[in-house]
């Protein structure tokens, strides 16, 4: 081993040298910059993937995208044997490796083999994909060198979205039992099951059949075209901002449209039109419309989980099935959503920290989990016991039929949903089979109860490390202060609620606000952000109150 170890230092130095001496952090889901700074650490996560290949005994995944972020970013995702996010260990290790000048890196090297002690001898293996990022292509270039320095395999996807490359490792990985590793499997298993619940679900009331989607000139457009082949027509997809003309999440994508709240660019809206928006490596949905008078309506990933959250536990319920249902949610969950599911729906609700690790983690401790993130990133679990339970209902005939029958449709839910990782075309499939069974409109949807009016601003401060938090990212701890005074601003405002947080994918401070009317919000937020700016090292223009 010592001789690749040697040899991957000398493939750096030469191809792959560390220019700059800038130090980069594994972020909320990866490492994230310009791309032109990405070159040697995606050789690196090309090594790394490769120990961790050996570590684990087992396919290990890398995405090369920076997903919501502009054209300009690149980033990489490091994938785990089921498919699920590397735990906090790697995510050291990777920043250590990241960082480190060339001639050290056996040393960093040697350090993670004996800490994890790997068995060097395992041959390992890679999946590797790329978003549509002019800069992806030859950032896989250098991952491919990485991995083939330690003489790693590998099988290179090409394009995918972040959650179709998930599910091939977890496919992989289970031998095939979460299904086969290719992007006609992929479709296959999905679009089968969408026709299949079409079948079960009756398709009454507003139910709309069309959805347009707003691609984000990324990947989704791609590939929803190819899964919109599958589909047979159940489902009228149209699709927008498909990467021809546009640039990649310019004005677009779920990211802009949750967070400006309005329509995105190259969309046309017409009232009652139900419009949805991927994000730039499509692991991201959320839903929009407006109404007669033009006003627009954001449906969003709290309307998602509990419009999958209060399906699921009918159906459980139905099918006398004994399963613990949970939802999870981060502080950006609207105050609105959190009160409906715990006193409507009467479902448990966690929070943790942003970062759908963080959100997964929490899921698995329910036999049914339902996590999502109020940006539209989430997905469900089913846990080994639920699945089970599930399979043996929907084939006992001894039971009433409509024991059965829901049982049935829970069981091929578990096929629609990409339970690796948050997913925007099987998230899409899911809230369609919904809405058709329920019989409902986008807007019928969406009146399951009303938002608080919120708002999400972004402040530029010179090291965005010096704010540090905690109670799930709702309280900050320093710098000093700093939440006492937003408690003082929070306190002035019916329904008040704020909080800020680093972000974690770019360089800027996150701070979110609602209260009782919009007008409230937008200064409550306006007044936070200036408190950030004065207490936290602000940079460039101060934040203005409206
Ligand atoms: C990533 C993470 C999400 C997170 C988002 C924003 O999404 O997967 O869990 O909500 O970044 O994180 P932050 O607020 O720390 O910037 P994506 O879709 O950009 O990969």
């Amino acid at each position: 081993m010592d001789n690749r170890l040697e040899k991957a230092k000398s493939i750096a130095v030469s191809k792959h040298p560390r220019k700059e001496n800038t130090t980069i952090q594994y972020g909320t889901a990866g490492f994230r910059c310009r791309a032109e700074l990405l070159d040697h650490v995606i050789y690196r996560m090309g090594l790394l993937a490769v120990l961790a290949s050996k570590c684990r005994k087992a396919t290990i995944g890398v995405m090369i995208t920076a997903s919501h972020n502009p054209e300009e970013d690149n980033g990489v995702k490091l994938v785990d044997k089921r498919g699920e996010m590397m735990p906090p260990a790697w995510e050291k290790y990777a920043t250590e490796l990241a960082n480190v000048e060339d001639e050290h890196i056996p040393n960093i090297l040697k350090k993670i083999i004996n800490s994890e002690n790997i068995e060097t001898s395992y041959k390992a293996k890679v999946f590797f994909a790329r978003d549509t990022r002019p800069s992806s292509s030859s950032l896989a270039r250098a991952l491919q060198n990485g991995i083939q320095a330690l003489e790693g395999n590998f099988h290179d996807y090409g394009l995918l979205t972040t959650p179709q490359l998930h599910y091939m490792v977890c496919c992989e990985n289970t031998n095939g039992r979460y299904g086969v590793a290719s992007e006609d499997g992929y479709y296959n298993k999905l679009s089968q099951a969408f026709v299949k619940l079409r079948d079960l679900t009756s398709g009454d009331g507003g139910y709309q059949s069309t959805v347009h989607i707003d691609a984000a000139n990324g990947i989704g457009a791609l590939k929803m075209e190819l899964l919109d082949r599958h589909l047979n027509h159940t489902l009228e997809v149209e699709i927008y901002n498909n990467g021809s003309e546009g640039k990649l999440n310019f004005e677009c994508g779920a990211d802009f449209v949750k967070i400006k709240q309005q329509a995105p660019r190259g969309l046309t809206i017409k009232p009652g039109m139900k419009c949805a928006s991927f994000d730039g490596d499509a692991d991201r949905i959320v839903y929009f419309y407006t109404d007669e008078d033009g006003s627009f309506h954001l449906v969003d990933g709290d309307k998602i989980a509990t419009l999958i959250a209060g399906y699921l536990q009918e159906l459980v319920s139905r099918s006398g099935i004994k399963l613990k249902l949970g939802l999870v949610q981060t502080a950006y969950a609207n105050g609105s959503s959190t009160n409906y599911i715990t006193r409507e729906l009467k479902v448990p609700v966690a929070c943790v920290p942003t970062g759908v690790k963080h959100l997964h983690h929490k899921a698995q401790e329910f036999d049914i989990g339902v996590y999502f993130e109020a940006n539209g990133h989430g997905t469900v679990l089913f846990s080994d016991h639920a699945s089970d339970m599930i399979l043996d209902v929907s084939g006992d005939t001894s039971l009433p039929a409509d024991r059965r029958q829901a049982a049935v449709k829970l069981s091929v839910l578990m096929d629609l949903i990409n339970q690796a990782v948050g997913d925007a075309m099987s998230d899409m499939l899911l809230v369609e089979t919904i809405l058709y069974d329920r019989g409902w409109s986008i807007q019928e949807w969406n009146a399951l109860y009303t938002d608080l009016p919120n708002r999400q601003l972004k402040v530029k401060v010179n090291d965005r490390t010096v704010i540090t938090t905690t109670d799930a990212e709702r309280k900050v701890v320093t710098p000093d202060g700093l939440q006492a005074a937003i408690d003082q601003l929070v306190e002035k405002y019916p329904d008040g609620r704020s909080f800020v947080r680093p972000s974690g994918t770019e360089d800027v401070v996150r701070v979110y606000a609602e209260a009782d009317t919009q007008e409230s919000t937008d200064r409550l937020a306006g007044e936070v952000a200036v408190k950030v700016f004065e207490m936290a090292g602000g940079v460039g223009e101060k934040p203005v109150v409206p």
